[in-house]
């Protein structure tokens, strides 16, 4: 039986070019295992730095990455993207899905993978300690008034903006969620609570996989330091990493 894969927080873009060169050679045998080995990869946010779904225009610094989930998605493997904290502003019908027919998930979900229950999210806003991002900042930025604002500017100047304000907000952020820990490990003990076996979130930066009342709650850590990612067979879970 083909596994299920799991990879988070890559931040695509983020870096200087040799870390992103690094990234990227990394990222691509990830997805080589993926393509002999797999028959899904759920892609669990912040893939890319930013994304925002313009009509007519992609990021031209995304253009070798978006061959490779082309190329994947043609050879058959079942693709999801989840839309983190940076990259939410996918659309469900937008690039993704008209063009490699990747399913683009903007809210955490529920689904069965090998008849095993699983909770699927980035993970941002779930700390109730969080509430300045989830109640305040968050529903502004994703306000379909904001959203149709920021396409109207032209996307070099978009794109610029979005650079400017990711940078200066990620080390922050990175920092901050650290405290956050225990309330993750709560919300997912609650959901494990409601019956569900696999908890699996990104965006903490951090590699986690508990057992939890006869449950498992992973985080799956990053693509960019850590360069983890998580295989499921049906029957283990198991967090590994693409080495040197
Ligand atoms: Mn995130």
């Amino acid at each position: 039986m083909k596994k299920v894969f799991f990879i988070s927080d890559a931040h695509i873009g983020a870096e200087s070019s040799e870390q992103e060169r690094i990234k990227s050679e990394k990222l691509f045998r990830f997805f080589d295992i993926v393509a002999s080995e797999g028959s899904a990869v759920y892609i669990l946010g912040d893939f890319f730095d930013f994304w925002f779904d313009y009509r007519k225009v992609i990021p031209s610094k995304y253009f070798k990455i978006l061959c490779k989930l082309a190329s994947l998605a043609d050879a058959g493997v079942e693709i999801h993207i989840f839309g983190g904290n940076h990259d939410w502003w996918m659309k469900k019908n937008g690039f993704f899905a008209r063009n490699f027919g990747i399913k683009i998930h903007p809210k955490p979900m529920r689904t069965k993978i090998f008849g095993k229950r699983f909770f699927l999210a980035h993970g941002d806003g779930i700390a109730p300690s969080d509430w300045g991002y989830r109640d305040i900042l968050c529903p502004i930025l994703r306000n379909p008034l904001s959203v149709w604002l920021f396409g109207l500017l032209p996307a070099e100047w978009g794109l610029a903006l979005a650079k400017l304000v990711s940078s200066s907000s990620k080390l922050y952020t990175e920092k901050r969620n650290l405290r956050f820990e225990q309330e993750y490990e709560n919300f997912a003990q609650k959901i494990i609570a409601d019956g569900v076996d696999y908890v699996v979130m990104g965006h903490l930066h951090i590699v986690v996989n508990a057992k939890l009342n006869g449950g498992i709650y992973a985080n799956i850590g990053d693509f960019f330091k850590n360069f983890s990612y998580a295989e499921f067979d049906g029957e283990k879970f198991e967090i590994k990493t693409i080495e040197q």
